[in-house]
C-alpha cells in the first residue's frame, strides 16, 4: 500500500465541504494532484500540519478538517498531539502516512519504526482507528478510512505505507495564493 493510494481513496468520501491540510513535500503534491482544489497545501512549515489543522478546525467548526501528515512531520511536531487532545475539536481528523522515511528529500530513514501507534495515541488520550497496514487490501483500508472520516469525535488514523511516491510536479501556487483561494471558496 502506498500513501498516494490512500490519498486517492479519500476522494470517494469527500462531500466538498471538508478542508484538507497536507504536510509539506510529496504529500501536499499528491493532495494537490489527486483531490479537488482548493485546500491548504503546506509548502514548508515542517512539523506544523497538525497545528494548522487545529487552528482551522477551531476557526471553521462547521467544516470537517482532514489533516494528512507524514511520519517525519509527525515526529517533528509530536507535542501538538497533546494540544489537540486537550482541545478535542470533534471536526478534526488526522491521517498519519508513515512510510518510515523522509521520502520527499530522498527516502532517508526516520525513527518511526519504534512507534507503537495504538499505544502512542492512547497515551495522548486520542481516539484512534486500528492502523492501516502495508499488507491490507484496498477494501480493508477503505473500511478504516470510513470509520475515521465518519467518527463523531476527534480521530486519528495511522497508516503504514510503502515509500515509492510518484514523481509529481510542484504545486504552482504561492503560499498567499493557497490561503486566499481557500478563503475565497468559503465565502
Ligand atoms: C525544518 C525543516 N527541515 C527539513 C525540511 C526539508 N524537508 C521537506 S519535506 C521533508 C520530509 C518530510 O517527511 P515526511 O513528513 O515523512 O513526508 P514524506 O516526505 O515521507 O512524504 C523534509 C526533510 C523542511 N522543509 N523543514
Amino acid at each position: 500500500m502506498e500513501g498516494h493510494e490512500l490519498i486517492q481513496q479519500l476522494s470517494s468520501f469527500l462531500t466538498g465541504d471538508e478542508i484538507i491540510v497536507s504536510s509539506n513535500g510529496n504529500i501536499s503534491r499528491q493532495v494537490y494532484h489527486y483531490l479537488p482544489h482548493p485546500q491548504i497545501y503546506l509548502r514548508g512549515s515542517m512539523g506544523l500540519p497538525i497545528s494548522v489543522g487545529l487552528g482551522l478546525s477551531l476557526a471553521k467548526p462547521e467544516r470537517k478538517v482532514l489533516t494528512v501528515v507524514g511520519d517525519g512531520n509527525l515526529l517533528m511536531g509530536l507535542g501538538s498531539l497533546a494540544t489537540i487532545s486537550f482541545v478535542r475539536p470533534s471536526n478534526l481528523k488526522i491521517m498519519i502516512l508513515d512510510n518510515n522515511a523522509y521520502a520527499t528529500t530522498g527516502n532517508q530513514p526516520t525513527t518511526s519504526g519504534i512507534l507503537n501507534y495504538p499505544q502512542l495515541l492512547d497515551g495522548f488520550g486520542l481516539p484512534n482507528v486500528v492502523p492501516v497496514l502495508r499488507e491490507d487490501t484496498l477494501d480493508d483500508a477503505k473500511e478504516k478510512i470510513q470509520l475515521w472520516i465518519e467518527s463523531p469525535e476527534l480521530c486519528v488514523l495511522p497508516a503504514m505505507v510503502d515509500s515509492n511516491p510518484p514523481k509529481l510536479s510542484n504545486i504552482p501556487l504561492h503560499p498567499e495564493e493557497i490561503t486566499s483561494s481557500l478563503y475565497a471558496s468559503m465565502k
